[in-house]
């Protein structure tokens, strides 16, 4: 039998078969072995050793058209990277690091900003950052409802994965929706302004109106994958669209002169919070060497 695993939990899959039946499994020890641990959104091949129980082993596991370490997903159309403008405040550099790595993995991304009835303003600053990147970007509170049907246009029809920090409003997105979700979520803390981590594993929900969703636990720091520094402006659209003309070849786009990067920035033309992530990118990268990737 062959299923999407739906979820994991304690060294469970719960698989959906094409039959619709969700099979609990555990996975077979040549996986760990292999150093290959079976992913949510994985398509998988089971063999049933309880129907009645509806137990059984994952026994192979498909080939994986992409993957993520965070969130830990696999096989997804559309990574909407998640954020709230206030409460918590927006980790921008969070951010980029997610809008990097679904580009250098060939992924489309796309951008909600969440809670936006808390600063419209600036809400619509930011929106405007990344729509000069290209990505599709919502607007929206799953307070008020606003930017919701919006979201489920981009989302039908595709395998998406909500991505972002602890509270910022991804169970409550979907439970907005109108779907018969029920997901728990979690006021955010007074003090600190930051979430509880209330989703605890990553869970692949269809939607009614086609496609799936993976909600999937809040986290915070996590590093781009190792690149070259020269290679990171491919993975910000809209500092490669300008980067071509530089008066130096390989410039940085950070400190040598006559750079049409920073004309673009000084234009309007690439908003500057999506270039201090940039460079601050730019400079942890900046140690690595080819033979380290
Ligand atoms: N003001 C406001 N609050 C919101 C909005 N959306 C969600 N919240 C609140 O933000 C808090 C966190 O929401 P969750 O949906 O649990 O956030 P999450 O991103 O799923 O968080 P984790 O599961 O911990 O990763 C809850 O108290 C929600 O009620 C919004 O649009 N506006
Ligand atoms: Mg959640
Ligand atoms: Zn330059």
């Amino acid at each position: 039998m062959t299923g999407t695993i739906m979820k994991g939990i304690g060294g469970f899959y719960y698989v959906k078969c094409d039959s619709g039946t969700v099979f609990s499994c555990r996975a077979r020890g040549r996986f760990r072995k292999d150093g290959q641990v079976p992913m949510v959104g994985d398509r998988v091949e089971i063999e049933i050793t309880d129907p009645e129980e509806k137990e059984g082993y994952v026994t192979k596991i498909g080939p994986r058209k992409n993957q993520f370490f965070r969130p830990p997903v696999s096989n997804i159309d559309l990574l909407l990277v998640t954020f709230a403008i206030s409460a918590p405040e927006p980790a921008l550099e969070l951010i980029d690091k997610l809008t990097v790595t679904a580009v250098s993995q060939g992924v489309a991304c796309a951008v909600c900003i969440n809670k936006a009835e808390l600063n419209r303003e600036k809400a619509a600053n930011l929106a405007k950052e990344y729509a000069l990147a290209d990505f599709p970007v919502i607007v929206c509170s799953a307070k008020t409802g606003e930017g919701v049907d919006r979201l489920k246009d981009l989302l039908k029809g595709k395998v998406t994965a909500l991505a972002g920090s602890s509270g910022v409003g991804k169970s409550s997105l979907l439970n907005a929706m109108g779907e018969n979700f029920t997901l728990k979520t979690g006021a955010v803390s007074d003090k600190i302004q930051r979430g509880k981590h209330t989703t605890r594993h990553t869970e692949l929900f269809p939607l009614s109106f086609g496609g799936f969703v993976f909600d999937t636990p809040g986290f915070g720091s996590f590093e781009v994958e190792k690149m070259m520094a020269q290679n990171l402006s491919a993975m910000f659209p809209e500092i490669a669209k300008h980067g071509g003309q530089c008066r130096f070849p390989g410039c940085s786009h950070i400190t040598e002169p006559d750079c049409s990067v920073k004309d673009a920035l000084n234009r309007g033309e690439i908003g500057q919070n999506r270039y201090n992530s940039y460079c601050a990118l730019y400079n942890s990268l900046k140690d690595v060497k080819d033979w380290q990737l």
